[in-house]
């Protein structure tokens, strides 16, 4: 790595390291995000293997006994307040007994099998010895056993996501007509942490924070138990269910190193993509949308997550999804990243969370996808767009897909991650070859 990009983003995951773990961003994310975890550690296994063991192995060192990986984890060492909600908002009910740290009870987009299965890969020697998968193997299983199980609300082989937290795409569009039924909680009941440190208009409204807050509280409430009828919201999110399913791959590879049977992991790898294609794919549309476990309709906004099921192996509909990601929507190949939402659309928002801009860890899943079904030329192009975006902005937290400016948060560890693996991953590939 000789380019000055990859200097810069070292110093920022060395500078967010907190002992075990990264944060995303000092200031507005003080502690330990889920998804985040999964692809700092996806950047840091060019660093260190140790260290981007270590991302993964703190994370599910707060596994929940009922196997959910939860969303935050929270860092004893920051006040109580730092972050909204914070530690006190999710009370003794996410206290865990094994360590007494306290969690979210949510949880986030399950990522973390394949950046285990990549970690690994970057250093088996080093893997091998600490016993690395040997540890998580297990925990993985049961953490994807927790969503098959639990998540299934609507009991037609896909997986709910119950909060828009949990879908990682936190204010996407799609998300505003099942979060249009929630009741919000008073404003006056909650100070919202996140103002401090990023403007208004780059975050979600008061009226979307307090349903937030209630979905949350309430399921805090019911003691974080899974129903249909005890979730408000329930969506059957493309995302969530594509990461599953390449998730369970790499499950199978793992089976394979460790010389367990991985036929399960493909099997349900394979039922998860045809329930995915069968039920949230539209063939007219050449996209998939979320669906409303509620209504059962689908949520017929194009957003990036609808392009994500692109890192499945196997996809049968790949072909269709790129034309669609390359069209008038997405303008995928000659913006770099992907927009987090349909450029075309009324209510496009070139400024606002997940309304509009370009974010580079959804950059990453669509360039992996392009390299998984051979679209390499495409990818080379969209790797180094990102990397030019990266040069003009800096590694904030997302970028306007049009204009190229920066966003959110300074030194953000998924952006520094991203940059990581973008330079050192061609570069890897040309030296096996
Ligand atoms: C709530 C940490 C997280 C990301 C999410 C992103 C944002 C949090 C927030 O930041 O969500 O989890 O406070 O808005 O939407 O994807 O994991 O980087």
């Amino acid at each position: 790595m000789t380019d000055d990009l990859a200097r810069r983003a070292r110093r920022i995951l060395l500078a967010n390291w907190r002992r075990g773990f990264t944060v995303p961003a000092q200031g507005l994310y003080p502690h330990q995000w889920s998804w985040d975890s999964a692809f700092i550690a996806l950047g840091l296994r060019h660093l260190s293997a140790v260290r981007a063991q270590r991302e993964l192995e703190s994370l599910f060192g707060a596994q929940w006994p009922d196997g959910r990986v939860p969303q935050i984890v929270f860092n004893p060492a920051v006040p109580a307040n730092a972050y909204f909600p914070g530690p006190d908002f999710w009370g003794p009910g996410a206290r865990l007994a094994s360590t007494g740290l306290v969690t979210s009870g949510l949880v986030q987009p399950p990522l973390h099998a394949l950046a285990a299965w990549e970690v690994h890969r970057a250093d088996p020697v080093t893997s091998r010895r600490r016993g690395f998968l040997r540890r998580l193997y297990p925990k993985l299983q049961r953490w994807h056993d927790y969503l098959f199980d639990r998540r299934d609300l609507a009991g037609d082989g896909l997986v709910c996501v119950i909060h828009p937290w949990e879908s990682g795409l936190d204010n996407s569009p799609a998300w505003d007509e099942p979060l249009g039924r929630v009741a919000p909680v008073a404003p006056a009941t909650f100070v919202r942490r996140d103002l401090g440190h990023a403007g208004a208009g780059e975050r979600p409204t008061d009226l979307d924070y307090g349903r937030y807050v209630r979905l949350a509280a309430d399921y805090r409430d019911a003691g974080f138990v899974d129903t249909l009828g005890g979730s408000a919201f329930a969506v059957e999110d493309p995302l969530t269910n594509a990461l599953l399913a390449v998730g369970e791959t790499a499950l199978a590879a793992m089976a394979g190193e460790l010389g367990t049977d991985p036929a399960p992991h493909r099997e349900r790898a394979a039922s998860l993509t045809n329930s995915l294609v069968a039920r949230l794919y539209d063939p007219a549309e050449g996209t998939f949308f979320a669906r409303d476990a509620h209504t059962k309709s689908l949520l017929r906004q194009r957003t990036v997550g609808g392009l994500v099921p692109l890192v499945v192996p196997g996809l049968p509909v790949v072909e269709e999804l790129l034309k669609t990601a390359r069209g008038e929507h997405f303008r995928l190949g000659e913006l770099s990243p992907v927009p987090s939402y349909d450029l075309t659309s009324a209510d496009f928002e070139p400024a606002r969370y997940w309304r509009g801009p370009a974010w580079f860890n959804t950059g990453w899943l669509i360039w992996h996808g392009l390299r998984t079904h051979g679209h390499d030329q495409l990818a080379g192009r969209l790797g180094e767009g990102m990397l030019d975006a990266l040069r003009l902005a800096g590694f904030r937290e997302y970028v306007d897909p049009l204009t190229g400016a920066g966003h959110g948060s300074d030194d953000f560890s998924w952006t520094a991650a991203v940059a990581i693996d973008l330079l050192e991953v061609p570069a890897a590939d040309g030296r096996t070859a």
